[in-house]
């Protein structure tokens, strides 16, 4: 009988794909989530690319599928006797956390919307620390973290830790943290929290600090034939990470967005890798008392080293794709140093899904079949500025 993992979050764009990939690796799977993203983007007017049923639909169809059963409970992270009763009811071994505002555009936008993000960010990695405590202490807790956190410096980026020395003497410290929004941020102090809950209380962490994910499909959502089961594909200026917009905008025939000279430099990896990273993370919990952190991302890319890419891949399949230098919506560095580590997955047995022409072609050809999903009004930056 393998694990039982709980994941929170699990309507999103990466939590409904895991909840499959565990599930159908044996686990015993149960996803929450309250749908707070889908209200969230009622309020904006924006939709993904492919609209996708609500968890107990995508549940019951996977079981038509597979046999297997995913549980499904709705209802807010944050709030105390929900999160607690859904703890001591189905007895996780794991809870993978992805169940947080991921959006730094969302979070420059106004006053409300980073209260928003932090509140409800903060409020959940509380909430779930103290129900692992009280609970259960020995649970393994994976959290989603972010590259984001540390910003750009200009020396090479650690896993979460480094070595100091200072005055002759030396010490093993948390890496300097430099977001770039509140969004970022929050998972900064969310780190802090979980490094506090490991100090204080002993509780076993994983924080997986991932750089942009690309893709739209993995191997359990192409199972279903009509698409039921693909993950929430988003393009539009909030949600879309950017070489899932750039492919969009290919296919739609807009010049792709290139924010301010385009040579920010990210940490990249396709969302089959984020599977991988989380089931190895799963399969080799973080120690009692051990705050663990992993860089998750694969290949480092500029925005500019993107749009060549997709340019080429299109070329291929006949479209003609230009650029086009917009003036940053954000305020970040447009030239500079980049230099992050990732070993920590290699070393437990990460085998990388690079992004070849064959991938982003792939992407481009699935894209194509949902083109008259695709809403040009959503697409170019305009709503979202840092201010
Ligand atoms: N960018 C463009 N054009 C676009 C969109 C983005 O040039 O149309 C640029 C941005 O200015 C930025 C870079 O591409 O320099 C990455 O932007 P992004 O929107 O792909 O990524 P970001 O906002 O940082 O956030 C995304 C996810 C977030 C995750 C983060 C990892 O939304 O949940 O934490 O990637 S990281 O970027 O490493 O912080």
């Amino acid at each position: 009988m393998k694990d039982k993992v709980l994941i929170l979050g699990g309507d999103g764009y990466l939590g409904w794909p895991t909840a499959m990939n565990l599930s159908n690796l044996g686990y015993s799977v149960a996803v929450l989530d309250n749908y707070f993203k889908r209200w969230i983007f009622n309020k904006l007017g924006i939709t993904p690319l492919i609209d996708c049923p609500n968890l107990q639909e995508r549940a019951n169809i996977w079981k038509g599928l597979t046999g297997n059963d995913i549980k499904v409970y709705v209802g807010d992270i944050g709030e105390q006797d929900f999160l607690f009763k859904v703890v001591k009811e189905f007895e996780p071994d794991t809870i993978i956390h992805y169940g947080e505002i991921p959006s730094a555009p969302y979070s420059m936008l106004n006053h409300n919307t980073s209260w928003e993000t932090i509140q409800n960010n903060l409020g959940a990695t509380l909430a779930v620390m103290w129900a692992i405590k009280t609970i259960n202490p020995d649970i393994h807790l994976i959290k989603l973290g972010t590259m984001g956190e540390y910003g750009t410096p200009n020396i090479d980026i650690e896993e979460g830790f480094m070595e100091i020395e200072q005055s002759g003497r030396k010490d093993r410290l948390p890496f300097p943290k430099l977001p770039g929004s509140f969004y970022h941020l929050s998972k900064v102090q969310d780190s802090d929290m979980l490094y506090l809950g490991v100090r204080m209380w002993g509780l076993r962490v994983t924080d997986l600090n991932q750089g942009p994910v690309y893709g739209i499909e993995t191997a359990e959502s192409r199972m279903d034939k009509e698409n039921r089961l693909m993950p929430h594909f988003h393009y539009d200026e909030f949600w879309g990470t950017v070489l899932n917009r750039f492919i969009t905008q290919a296919v739609v025939g807009i010049p792709l967005t290139v924010y301010g000279k385009g040579g920010q430099k990210r940490g990249f990896l396709n969302i089959i890798d984020t599977l991988q990273c989380v089931r190895l993370a799963v399969q080799n919990p973080a120690n009692k008392g051990e705050f663990r952190v992993m860089n998750q991302f694969t290949e480092i890319f500029s925005v500019n080293e993107l749009s060549e890419k997709v340019k080429a891949a299109a070329k291929n399949l006949g479209i003609d794709v230009t650029t086009k230098n917009y003036p940053n919506p954000r305020k970040e560095a447009e030239e500079h140093y980049y230099n992050a580590k990732n070993t920590n997955l290699l070393s437990l047995g990460l085998q990388p899904n690079y992004l070849t022409e064959k991938v982003i072609t792939e992407m481009l050809e699935i894209v194509m079949e949902n083109k008259k999903n695709i809403r040009q009004d959503i697409i170019l930056p305009g709503r979202a500025k840092w201010q």
